[in-house]
């Protein structure tokens, strides 16, 4: 698209005023880029494809056609999609972003997936890339929304994937939140452009999330914390199956996409313990389970092993946060009683928010967040990534 015409109307111009507007056309021509000034928004540099130019946005996904970009299960290291909304789909709100050689180990998506979500201040030049509005040839590649990157600046050090600040652009619109206002804000971010799974998918899902670190044929159950081969998924004793840490019959959602599908509380289990905890609230007390060493029961409550009480209690508090009644399934929330039944209530709420501190999040537990948001769902447990946010919303 053609910019504005530059053409001025000069001949009534007295000599001196001449000389300036000819030196300030210099000064415009030799300026080394547009690098100094405020970054463009992804809609400018789509809108205006020519020249050099410093663009901020989301990064959303990895182009691999003019009309496809790709947001989970990467290809390649070469080519970035950026929007002005980090849950952008639309194609036509995407620049398409070169990424040349010594860019791709940071910038990378197939060895970065974790990039997705972040924003990216890249200049380079505005022009078509895959038949698509683009930026080629990047001069300067940074995370964050700098605004004075210099043209000659190499790729900074990436964030690790697993510190928080990762995340803060994921969660913009909650920091600085505290209370019904920061669970609000987090229902918000957590149940937009979300993809749900169906029950047979998340069989697959859960050999992929749920995979035994030491041993790749196995995943691992989660309250026996038994390694069993990802093979024996099924129904009969001896197998492992889908247990539901939110019960399904606290809000009777069964098995059809949504909560009764959500990775982030479904877990692998033995058969037989999964139909011992069956509906049962959690708290601490009762006797010694079999099967399922360090976990104990009693006719109205479940105390799991020491190292998942934390991980109960967080996604206990994810599903509170996710299903707040204003879709096609009830308003899930923690109560502090025991024996709660088929109600959408589940408790016990003091003791599961001292789960959480005694408890905190691991390198497993933030990876496993980390591929249910990247591989499957693109949404994440904001209280593994801030365990802190459980006491302002619920204690
Ligand atoms: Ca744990
Ligand atoms: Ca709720």
């Amino acid at each position: 698209m053609p910019g504005p015409t530059r053409h001025r109307r000069i001949v009534a111009l007295t000599m001196p005023a001449l000389v300036g507007l000819l030196a300030a056309f210099v000064a415009v021509a030799i300026a080394p880029s547009a690098a100094a000034a405020a970054p463009l928004t992804v809609a400018q540099a789509i809108s205006g494809q020519s020249g050099t130019g410093t663009v901020a946005g989301y990064i959303v996904g990895e182009p691999t056609a003019a009309n496809t970009v790709k947001f989970s299960s990467f290809t390649g290291d070469t080519a970035l999609a950026i929007a002005d909304s980090r849950t952008e789909t639309s194609t036509a709100r995407m620049l398409y972003v070169q990424i040349t050689s010594s860019y791709r180990s940071s910038f990378g998506l197939l060895s970065n997936p974790s990039l997705i979500g972040k924003q990216l201040t890249v200049t380079g030049t505005l022009t078509a890339y895959f038949s698509h509005p683009g930026l080629k040839s990047p001069a300067a590649m940074t995370l964050g929304a700098a605004a004075t990157t210099s043209p000659t600046a190499t790729a900074t050090a990436t964030a690790s994937p697993t510190t928080s600040s990762s995340t803060d652009a994921y969660y913009a619109a909650a920091i600085g939140k505290s209370g019904p206002r920061l669970k609000s804000a987090l229902h918000t971010i957590i149940s937009t452009g979300t993809t749900k799974l169906s029950y047979d998918a998340v069989w697959e899902a859960l050999k992929v999330t749920d995979q035994d670190p030491a041993n790749p044929s196995n995943v691992k159950l989660l309250y026996s914390g038994l390694s069993r081969s990802k093979s024996l998924n099924g129904g009969s004793s001896g197998n492992w199956n889908r247990e539901h840490v939110w019960a399904q019959s606290h809000g009777d959602f069964g098995t059809s996409a949504g909560p009764g599908t959500d990775l982030h509380h479904l877990r692998p289990e033995d058969v037989t313990v999964n139909a011992l905890r069956g509906n049962l609230d959690f708290d601490n007390g009762g006797s010694a389970v079999s099967g399922a060493s360090g976990n104990y029961a009693d006719s109205d409550s479940w105390e799991p092993r020491a190292a998942v009480k934390g991980d109960v209690a967080r996604m206990v508090f994810y599903m509170a946060v996710r299903y707040e009644g204003d879709d096609s399934w009830a308003n899930l929330e923690v109560n502090n009683v025991t024996g709660n039944g088929g109600v959408p209530y589940l408790g016990k709420l003091s003791t599961l928010v001292a789960w959480n501190a005694q408890d905190p999040p691991d390198a497993a537990e933030r990876t496993r967040n980390q591929v249910i948001y990247s591989n499957y769902q693109r949404n994440r447990n904001p209280f593994i990534d801030h365990p802190e946010w459980v006491s302002s919303i619920f204690g």
